[in-house]
């Protein structure tokens, strides 16, 4: 190729270029028909792990193992079998957030659980993630006496490694997100948690929350930096709206992974939907999204 030739060629793509950045009609036809991306594009991406009630208990997406488990304890897995296993929770058709929804009839007390491994992207540096349902109670007048946890992750007990939300014991109850590493690290001495200020000052704690039987109220967790040496943070969302965040949560959490579970319904009474978890902290804008997708979470697959 001449000389000449091979250098105007080297030319047109800026050319190109120029042309179209001076706004002339010169243009590549792909750019103009392009739609931009759905704001759901990213939330897709990080979904890990999705339980809609619709069609039985048995996860809809999971990156993991989709199966519900019961086990006689929570520390007893090793006699875990698939399923639910206990006649006072139940699937309610066409009773959900969206379709149908797992109904507490009364509070249990066996251990309902899917396992975490996959599903939720544990990671021993900089763990991130999200974790997003729908609730259907009220609280003062449905629940048994004692704390309640809808949800908690963990592969050993609430206060060693876990993250979870919680209704405080007595009403008017509190609904609280608790994030809390090794419990031999930010506890050695066991101080009983409502007499330690490491515990109760880590809490974000929403007075008078606004749950109603009869009506949905959506709940996500959103973490990042735990297991990082800048620290962790948490944030808690209720409807969309942060609640509260917990930030400089500097303790590890080390988890055995087989023997970590996505915990459900913890002395709960009520209804409960849409279980969602993501491998990253979605932001604020992106958990609003969430909480108004239409059709819920299988809106994103
Ligand atoms: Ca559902
Ligand atoms: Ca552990």
């Amino acid at each position: 190729m001449p000389y000449r030739l091979a250098r105007l060629r080297g030319y047109v793509p800026w050319l190109l270029f120029v042309i179209g950045t001076a706004g002339c009609s010169v243009s590549d036809p792909a750019e103009v028909t392009k739609e931009p991306s759905p704001p759901t594009d990213g939330l897709s991406e990080a979904l890990s792990f999705h339980a809609s009630f619709d069609h039985g208990p048995t996860a809809d997406f999971a990156r993991g193992d989709a199966q519900i488990y019961t086990a006689p304890k929570y520390d007893q897995l090793d006699q875990a079998s698939p399923g639910i296993g206990d006649p006072d929770i139940s699937i309610e058709n066409n009773a959900g957030r969206v379709g149908s929804a797992l109904k507490f009839n009364r509070s249990y007390k066996r251990a309902l659980f899917y396992r975490s491994e996959k599903n939720l992207a544990y990671s021993t540096e900089n763990w991130v993630g999200t974790i997003s349902f729908w609730l259907n109670l009220n609280p003062d007048e449905d629940l048994e006496p004692g704390y309640c946890d809808p949800i908690q992750v963990t592969d050993s007990a609430y206060n060693d490694a876990a993250i979870w939300v919680d209704f405080s014991q007595d009403p008017p109850r509190d609904f609280r997100l608790g994030v809390f590493g090794d419990l031999e690290v930010w506890n050695p001495q066991k101080v009983s948690p409502n007499d330690n200020p490491d515990f109760m000052n880590r809490l974000v704690a929403v007075t008078r929350p606004p749950f109603k039987r009869g009506s949905w109220t959506q709940v996500v967790i959103t973490y990042a930096g735990l297991n990082s040496e800048a620290g962790g943070t948490a944030r808690l969302y209720l409807d969309g709206r942060l609640q509260g965040t917990a930030e400089g949560i500097q303790e590890p959490f080390t988890w055995d992974l087989p023997r970590s579970t996505i915990r459900l319904g913890i002395n709960y009474v009520g209804l409960f939907d849409e279980l969602a978890i993501f491998d990253r902290a979605l932001g604020d804008e992106e958990v609003r999204i969430l909480h108004q997708l239409e059709g819920g979470v299988a809106a994103l697959y």
